[in-house]
């Protein structure tokens, strides 16, 4: 056989380059409607949500068992990450607040999205766990206020009562608080948040952890006992 002339080398390049083109296309569909199709299967959510670095990714990673992507810098979550198990969905949400690398316009937009994926999806999300980092929430909080600013955890707080989501506060990070400065410091962030009494007796559904070393048991508990009242006790099992 003879072989075509040299000129016509490119035509086939470019046929191929086509084919793979809609080929690559077709493949993302499929994977869009499976996605959809997961979405649209989905009744119950949990959302983790909270600012940046607090843990949240770690803390669904301990919860879960499941691979979920974590890091040392502030920004390392900026879509919503969704963990399916049937109708229920656990989703880990892009931290807002500071982020490194990212320039204030974006960290703004991190927010507003936030904010329109909770009001888009408040029929089906049930429960947030939002994630504050323990040590460090009072000073921050204080800060914001000095300014006489909104600290951006309460106004997310009272956004999700708003919603009529219930939310389950995870004080993470307290291995870095003292045995015995615990309690103060919990009785210190209920008070912040608008509750009165101690942390245990003010009603607040809050639970000290530590994502990291996998000490999240307060937090199992606040959830089947939620997951409980909604009658949906088989939602137990995805708990690592
Ligand atoms: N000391 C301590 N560090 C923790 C704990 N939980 C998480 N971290 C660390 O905090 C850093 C941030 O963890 P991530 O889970 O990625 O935080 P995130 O809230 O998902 O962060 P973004 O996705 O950027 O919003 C990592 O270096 C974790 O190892 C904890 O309980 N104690
Ligand atoms: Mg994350």
């Amino acid at each position: 056989m003879t072989k075509p002339p040299v000129s016509q080398k490119p035509k086939h390049g470019i046929q191929r380059k086509q084919n793979l083109a809609k080929l690559k296309a077709r493949e993302k569909v499929k994977t869009m409607e499976k996605i959809e199709k997961k979405n649209d299967a989905v009744t119950f959510e949990v959302i983790f949500v909270g600012r940046s670095n607090v843990g949240k990714s770690t803390l669904l990673k301990n919860l879960t068992g499941r691979n979920v992507r974590t890091g040392k810098r502030p920004g390392v979550t900026l879509k919503p990450t969704h963990l399916y198990f049937d109708d229920f969905l656990m989703t880990d949400m892009p931290g807002f607040g500071f982020m490194s690398g990212v320039t204030k316009e974006k960290s703004e937009d991190v927010k507003n999205n936030i904010v329109h994926y909770i009001e888009e999806h408040a029929d089906r999300i049930r429960i947030a766990v939002q994630i504050i980092d323990g040590p460090s929430f009072v000073e921050i909080t204080e800060r914001w206020d000095s300014r006489d600013e909104i600290p951006i955890d309460l106004e997310l707080h009272d956004f999700l009562e708003e919603m009529g989501i219930i939310t389950i506060i995870a004080a993470n990070k307290m291995d870095r608080v003292k045995e015995d400065e615990k309690d103060d410091l919990l009785d210190k962030i209920v008070e912040i948040f608008g509750y009165d009494g101690t942390w245990k007796e003010s009603g607040a559904l809050i639970a000290p952890v530590c994502a990291r070393s996998g000490e999240i048991r307060p937090l199992v508990s606040h959830l089947k006992n939620e997951f409980h009242k909604m009658k949906r006790d088989d939602l137990f099992k995805h708990f690592k």
